[in-house]
């Protein structure tokens, strides 16, 4: 098989005027799901130097939906956008040493910028469909590979600037930036190129957008987990899964406060029989989907309380599950102390389905779903 040369491929639509306009949307999307990205890594760190704030209690909810969002809208862009210019990587290298050596690293640069945007995609997509075909941490790889991504998208943008800006100001029909061998017309305008692309953009988003915004539901053929399960609210981890369910049901179960010495045990009956407060609060996946609720249950802070822990403390919250990294998470003092965090009891006024965390689960604002912990058996705080 020969490989082509650039100069076979003839198309208009290949021009730097439909890339400069499909790359600027891209770059949005992209710097939205890089912030976003930052601030759910934060959430879940255990140490958080700056505490992560507990208001708004739907802020996670938003920035997780904004960076699920983004990303999907990315994949049509991305497409468009490198068939755009794939052309360009079967061009001949310059024979001039200085020219070439600048090639080389512009090509290096685009092809690590190339091979992270793929991989954040894939990979963050493959996590919202809860499709882990990996074995690495996702949280840790998705998290390094941004920061790579992101540089070598800034050495693009500041290396292509010039004819971005050119692109940009001129009309789309513009040929001043085209190779010089993509003269013939394509099977659509470059607008109507264009056209296509904001619509398939527009569709990944109405496709994904409804498992965060409830009006969307009924359109969002890829958001599969949303309103399904007890009182609308999805499942992540099911007791089955967890292997919870029969020390969830035991009557010998207890919730246990502890801190240092000190240790107070209750049964469900007795954790009922205390003051119950009810919060509306949405359980925000990592994974882009969220829902609302009413929960009713009992302050963390007043099951502090019962063993004196101090304000400011730290706590481990601990599941009856026995494995997997969610059957222990850490509750920082700032979610410790706020008024709306509960140990909660019950969901839309029935007791949690086994499901949602019976006998009792954590519910705290503006947290990340993972860190909601179900089956609490134990309270501990870091003496
Ligand atoms: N013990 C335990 N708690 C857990 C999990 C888990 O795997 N184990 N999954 C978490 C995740 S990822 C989410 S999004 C929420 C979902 O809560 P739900 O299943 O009640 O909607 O529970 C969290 N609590
Ligand atoms: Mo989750």
């Amino acid at each position: 098989m020969k490989v082509p040369e650039d100069t076979a491929f003839r198309s208009q639509l290949r021009s730097a005027a439909v890339t400069a306009r499909v790359g600027t949307w891209l770059g949005i999307c992209f710097t939205i799901c890089f912030v976003t990205g930052l601030i759910s890594h934060y959430a879940q760190n255990v140490s958080q130097p700056i505490p992560f704030p507990t208001s708004p209690s739907w802020g996670y909810r938003v920035t997780q939906g904004l960076h699920v969002i983004t990303g999907t809208a990315s994949v049509p862009l991305l497409l468009v956008k490198l068939w755009t210019v794939y052309p360009k990587l079967f061009a001949r290298p310059s024979r001039d040493a200085r020219k070439l050596v600048l090639e080389v690293l512009e090509r290096g640069s685009i092809a690590v910028l190339v091979a992270g945007a793929i991989f954040q995609l894939a990979s963050g997509l493959a996590n919202s469909a809860q499709w882990y075909p990996w074995s690495f941490s996702f949280r840790t790889t998705h998290y390094a590979i941004a920061w790579i991504t992101i540089g070598a998208l800034l050495v693009h943008i500041a290396v292509k600037l010039p004819i971005i800006r050119g692109a940009l100001t001129s009309d789309v029909e513009d040929t001043t930036y085209d190779r010089p061998t993509a003269t013939e017309p394509g099977a659509l305008s470059r607008r109507g190129l264009l056209r296509t692309t904001w619509v398939a953009a527009g569709v990944a988003v109405l496709a994904t957008a409804g498992s965060t915004v409830p009006i969307l539901r009924r359109v969002s053929v890829l958001g599969v987990r949303s309103g399904d399960g007890p009182a609308g609210i999805p499942i992540n981890k099911s007791a089955a899964a967890a292997k919870v369910a029969p020390a969830a049901t035991s009557s010998g179960y207890r919730l246990t406060v502890a801190y240092g010495d000190r240790e107070v045990s209750m049964t469900r009956d007795e954790l009922r029989a205390m003051e119950q407060t009810s919060e509306r609060l949405p359980i925000a996946c990592v994974e882009g989907w969220s829902a609302s609720g009413t929960w009713t249950g009992v302050r963390v802070r007043t099951l502090l309380d019962l063993v004196d822990a101090p304000r400011g403390s730290e706590v481990h919250v601990v599941s009856l599950q026995q494995a997997g990294p969610y059957k222990r998470t850490v509750l920082q003092d700032g979610f410790a102390d706020d008024d709306r965090t509960l140990l909660a009891l019950e969901l839309e006024g029935e007791p949690l389905a086994l499901d949602h965390g019976y006998p009792a689960r954590l519910i705290a604002p503006n947290r990340p779903g993972v860190l909601q912990t179900k089956w609490v058996t134990r309270l501990e705080v870091s003496a």
